[in-house]
């Protein structure tokens, strides 16, 4: 898809099954593009939605339980996030399913990028008894949760929304996953080292990348080694 000036770019997130196709197709309509990742036949679905003036794109991400790099679909997610740095994560949850799912909510806050959560299957929670406090899974999570009914076009409006008003606003505080004293220390301190490479704080979170090197990752150690000097 060619590159527009003052195009912005989100990317839709989630594990699989959540229903990202669904929301992506609800917000973007026909207005799709259809690519593969560079080198990889996996497919790269994007689309655009205008939203008062502004272009806004969409980038379906492959699905994932985590963001470890496992599996092709993992470095993929990961490499995009990082790399491309869009400017917030719609982050798609399966509410029928919040424990589970919320496992790669962690994950994508902790990139550092703004969350939105778009609380799907809100229906099939429901109909199994469930009652989400949204509003305090927001003050957790630092992020707008939106219920939707994805597969009824419900929930479009407040998403929409709630996408703009988290890339107009400036000053998103990132999620912060409490590791606990002992790991807390470790985690600081690392942080404080990296900070002192330049090009290291310029590009990445180094709060994730602390973490991702404390769990001795193979690609926060490249990183390192490339852009740390
Ligand atoms: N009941 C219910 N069904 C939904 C909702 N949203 C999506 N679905 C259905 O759930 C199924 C999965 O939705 P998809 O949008 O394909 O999910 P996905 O996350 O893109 O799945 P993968 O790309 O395979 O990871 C489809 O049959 C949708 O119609 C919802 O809010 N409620
Ligand atoms: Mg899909």
């Amino acid at each position: 898809m060619k590159k527009e000036p003052g195009k912005i770019v989100i990317a839709v997130a989630g594990q699989p099954n959540s229903g990202k196709s669904t929301i992506f197709n609800m917000l973007t309509g026909a207005r799709q593009h259809v690519a593969n990742y560079p080198g990889v036949t996996v497919e790269k679905k994007t689309g655009f939605y205008r939203y008062k003036g502004d272009t806004v794109e969409l980038v379906d991400l492959p699905g994932t339980y985590s963001l470890t790099s496992y599996t092709q679909e993992e470095r993929i997610a990961r490499d995009f996030l990082l790399h491309e740095k869009p400017a917030a994560i719609v982050n798609i949850v399966d509410a029928s399913n919040l424990e589970r799912n919320l496992y790669l909510t962690f994950q994508l806050g902790e990139m550092g990028i703004p969350l939105v959560i778009a609380l799907n299957m809100m229906d099939v929670a429901k109909s199994r008894g469930f009652k989400i406090d949204t509003e305090e899974l927001a003050r957790q999570l630092k992020a707008s949760v939106v219920p939707t009914v994805g597969n009824r076009g419900k929930g479009k409006k407040e998403l929409e929304e709630a996408i703009a008003a988290t890339y107009r606003n400036t000053a998103t505080v990132p999620f912060h996953l409490d590791y606990g004293e002992a790991l807390e220390i470790s985690l600081n301190s690392l942080e404080k080292r990296l900070k002192e490479n330049p090009g290291l704080s310029e590009s990445y979170s180094l709060r994730w990348m602390a973490i991702k090197l404390m769990e001795n990752d193979s690609e926060a150690k490249k990183i390192l080694e490339k852009k740390g000097k």
